[in-house]
């Protein structure tokens, strides 16, 4: 008897002390974090260089995205790391250039996590300084290290390189599985209807896209004719997780619902949000009460939709009073491409509607509409609005949102460009190598340079030119900014120039 008591006499002093020293780091924590703002990323998906009213549109009117340009610093030489989403989010997040990492390119849904889990990466270093890091929307960089199975808890994943909180999709609205994964268990999984995917064959007696055209909504033009989830035929096979497949159309509603959930649960301690809208990617599927309002058919009324679900994201900012600490960080990850697979009425009904504004290419080109991307900075009495030329590159925040939370992380490629994005600066970047499916160009003060690259010079597909040509492209961007003369010929002295600067930093890229 007596010695049990001593046994619970030793355990309570134990835990007393063990609580006293988490006690104390919270409390070190939270007075040393008062001062830290709230930093969120809003990032879009395939969302163009002039989509935006504040970017020169004239035929969709997007009143909430222009409020933050407006009210914030407008980027005009703002650029996404990549042309495509996986190299642009793997950049975003680790602060390293996309084509370091042979396996940042355009991932599966089953392709395993391309972030190692001891990389340093934005959550992870403001999570250090106290913190409070989720991820909510698209993902897009891989999940697991191996086979999938999507009836256990999936790891590792974004958990586990640095947010506390995470609400995904794993891939694309188009790729399967068409499931929300929430800190790595699929929401609203029933385990008597477990879930398989594959990306090599289909489960036997599973309806596709190539097979049944009669049981779609929308009908594919490329790829995607492989399992049917709600009349869309998706990239990839699935079965099962019937309960657990999203609606299409309430996917907007159900990510802004979690993103003010977010805001509300974590506004009394510094938080990171990383806010990934699905929105313009395919498959284009507005909710009821967007459908016909742009009268550009899908692809437009998404965009009109993702306006307003930004418009809704900043009421709660204000209504919780926090857009006087909180730094928005606005963009997209990639250029605009209209018909990306699937019939939609996009190409149909654009009219005089141009996503890229006046630079040339698209998604999946090394021209400039590939990266050139909206690019906005906002936050209420600390930045003054107005427009920035100052280059600037996703690729960046990693080492700037680290100084803005007092952390000196850093890496080869991410600069410090803190005083850039908060307006006190305007010397941006003077180089920065962009990439677009493995290839790369180089772009220095107002110059653009391509390397030759064998490959089709358009991908009739997608209706977009892609950069490749057969001689060096040279382009001076001030006085041609839509790279209509190749000035490779006429500035020899320029282009040797530009070529042993870019090979400076890509020479090590080659990673076959
Ligand atoms: C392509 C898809 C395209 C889109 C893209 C990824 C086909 C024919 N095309 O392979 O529709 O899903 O991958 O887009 O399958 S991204 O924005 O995530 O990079
Ligand atoms: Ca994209």
């Amino acid at each position: 008897m007596k010695n049990r008591q001593l046994l619970i006499v030793a355990i309570l002093v134990m835990s007393l002390f063990s609580c006293k020293d988490d006690a104390a780091t919270t409390s070190e924590m939270t007075s040393a974090d008062d001062t830290k703002p709230n930093i969120v990323i809003i990032y879009m998906d395939d969302l163009g260089f002039g989509e935006l009213g504040a970017y020169g549109a004239t035929e969709l009117k997007t009143p909430n995205m222009d409020a933050l340009a407006n009210g914030g610093l407008r980027f005009t030489n703002g650029y996404a790391t990549s042309a495509t989403c996986t190299p642009s989010r793997y950049a975003l997040l680790t602060g390293v250039y996309p084509w370091r990492n042979k396996n940042a390119k355009i991932l599966p849904g089953s392709a395993s996590l391309i972030i190692d889990t001891a990389q340093n990466t934005i959550p992870k270093l403001l999570k250090s300084k106290g913190y409070a890091t989720g991820i909510i929307g698209k993902w897009h960089l891989g999940l697991g290290a191996g086979e999938i199975d999507w009836n256990t808890r999936i790891s590792p994943g974004p958990n586990e390189v640095g947010f506390d909180y995470s609400n995904i999709l794993a891939a694309t609205q188009d790729r399967v599985p068409t499931v929300y994964i929430k800190n790595g268990e699929v929401v609203n999984l029933d385990p008597k209807d477990p879930i398989e995917v594959s990306y090599e064959k289909n489960f036997e007696g599973e309806p596709t896209g190539l097979d049944n055209p009669e049981m779609l909504k929308m009908k594919w033009h490329h790829g995607h004719n492989n399992s049917i989830v709600n009349g869309i035929p998706r990239i990839g096979f699935m079965k099962g997780g019937q309960a657990a497949k999203w609606v299409d159309e309430d996917m907007a509603d159900y990510f802004l619902a979690d993103a003010q959930a977010y805001v509300k649960q974590n506004k009394d301690r510094p938080f990171f949000l990383y806010y990934a809208l699905q929105q313009p990617h395919v498959p284009r599927t507005p909710h009821p009460r967007f459908v016909g309002k742009s009268g550009m058919g899908p692809r437009g009324d998404v965009i009109l939709e993702a306006d307003w679900v930004i418009g809704e994201f900043m009421k709660t900012l204000e209504i919780e009073g926090l857009l006087k600490n909180t730094l928005i960080v606005f963009s997209s990850d990639n250029g605009p491409v209209v018909n990306d697979g699937y019939y939609d009425d996009a190409v149909e009904k654009l009219g005089d509607h141009k996503p890229a504004g006046p630079l040339r290419g698209g998604k999946y080109s090394l021209f400039e509409a590939g990266t050139r991307v909206p690019f906005i900075t906002y936050w209420k009495g600390a930045i003054n609005p107005g427009v920035s030329e100052a280059m600037v590159s996703q690729l960046d925040l990693f080492s700037s949102l680290a100084a803005l939370a007092d952390s000196d992380a850093t890496t080869n490629d991410s600069k410090n460009m803190l005083d850039v994005f908060l307006g006190k600066s305007k010397d941006g970047r003077e180089a920065l190598v962009i990439e677009a499916t493995s290839r790369t160009a180089f772009r220095k003060g107002e110059w653009a340079l391509i390397p030759p690259y064998n490959g089709a010079a358009r991908n009739d597909l997608v209706n977009i030119e892609l950069g490749n040509d057969t001689v060096y492209q040279l382009y001076n961007l001030k006085e041609d900014m839509g790279q209509k003369e190749n000035l490779a010929l006429s500035h020899p002295d320029k282009l040797q120039e530009m070529i042993r600067e870019y090979h400076a930093i890509v020479e090590d890229q080659q990673t076959e």
